[in-house]
């Protein structure tokens, strides 16, 4: 496949509702497009990295100079047969998998549009009905936790997953299950802790939650696996796993039972999908996270959590959580036992929106093939 031209585009969109976690409060944000122009053909992928530093290394001003500078320029110059000779093209670039990611998820689109037939398909999916929870952020009181918890119940969602940190945890589940005896609930540390804390972990145990993700550092899988097996709640791992061979490591030292993959955190579909084997030969389940994506990277999960080991309910949900009006049609909606359906449509399905992206379109750059 020949890529002519590539198209850099940052959006801002505000948040309906700020989103809090361990690592800080985001209410607006900053997001990357990227289209890739092939031979007639147009494909769309979404930088997921958020507007600082503080989940991993990137941040949307990155993203921007690596795609720009580096990831853009390579794929340009060569000579492409599929998508999956994507990922190993960028490999010399060290890192910056969400920038990586935006073009490779992009190049699968266009792939699967040439084809005619859905990404999902091309991916080998087979779940098209997707099982979905939801995130939700620290708030500012605990009374405004179990409102929403109540509000996206009643819309139907699966799961609950609520954000901890130090002074936001053991209490505060302790509210929550008291008022839900019943509900799916885990929680989300963003590596907000450490092995010193592992007394409060066990305490968590007697709530029956379905996991722990990320409870130590971003960079570690040697504490996680001492904290396991210290406790009986499973640790599901989102920042530690990086690729499908930090996966494998971690299965084997029993770091987790449960992984969270993220398109952008593993540098695309391919890897994803290299990751989400790896798990399954391992009888460990995955799920789809979320990095609050505008509908085009949202898109991109969906596809990706039609894969048979994506067993667990995810944190894809409907577009209207985050935006007043997102940037594709129709929006991703969630039906009324909290799941959303693939499209039966040629690619990513959910067709970019391209007057709404010009409304909130800060800045663009067209980048062509020099040959
Ligand atoms: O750790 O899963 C996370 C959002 C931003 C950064 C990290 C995380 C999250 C979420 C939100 O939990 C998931 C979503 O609703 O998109
Ligand atoms: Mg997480």
């Amino acid at each position: 496949m020949n890529l002519d031209q590539i198209e850099l585009r940052e959006i801002q969109m505000p948040l309906v509702s700020f989103f809090e976690t361990s690592f800080g409060r985001t209410t607006q944000r900053r997001i990357i497009l990227v289209r890739v122009f092939s031979e007639g053909v147009v494909g769309f992928g979404e930088a997921t990295s958020p507007e600082g530093p503080f989940y991993n290394h990137e941040s949307t001003g990155t993203a921007w100079h690596v795609l720009k500078d580096f990831v853009i320029p390579r794929v340009l110059r060569a000579a492409i047969g599929k998508p999956e000779d994507v990922a190993p093209l960028l490999k010399p670039i060290r890192g910056h998998s969400m920038a990586k990611a935006a073009v490779e998820t992009a190049i699968w689109d266009v792939h699967a549009r040439r084809l005619g037939v859905p990404l999902h398909q091309v991916l080998g999916g087979t779940r098209l009905a997707i099982d979905c929870g939801v995130s939700i952020g620290i708030q500012n009181t605990v009374a405004d936790l179990l409102r929403k918890i109540e509000r996206e119940l009643s819309a139907g969602y699966q799961r609950i997953k609520i954000k901890i940190k130090p002074g936001w945890d053991v209490d505060v589940v302790r509210e929550v299950r008291k008022q839900f005896p019943k509900i799916v609930l885990m929680c989300d540390a963003n590596s907000a802790y450490t092995l010193g804390d592992a007394e409060l972990f066990r305490r968590l145990d007697e709530f029956g939650l379905l996991m722990i993700e990320q409870p130590l550092a971003w960079n570690d899988i040697i504490d996680h696996a001492q904290l396991q097996a210290a406790i009986q709640t499973p640790i599901c791992l989102d920042e530690s796993i990086l690729d499908a061979e930090e996966g494998r490591k971690a299965i084997g030292l029993g770091a987790c039972r449960i992984i969270n993959i993220k398109l952008g955190r593993v540098g695309g579909h391919a890897d994803a999908k290299r990751l989400h084997d790896i798990c399954q030969e391992h009888a460990v389940s995955v799920w789809c996270g979320g990095m609050l994506e505008a509908g085009i990277g949202r898109a991109h999960n969906i596809a990706m959590s039609t894969q048979s080991n994506f067993r667990l309910p995810g944190d894809v949900s409907a577009s209207k959580r985050y935006f007043e009006r997102d940037i594709i049609d129709p929006e991703v909606e969630v039906d009324s036992h909290g799941r959303i359906h693939a499209l039966n449509e040629a690619g990513i399905g959910f067709q970019p929106n391209m007057s709404r992206i010009e409304e909130v379109t800060v800045r663009t750059e067209m980048l062509r093939r020099t040959d």
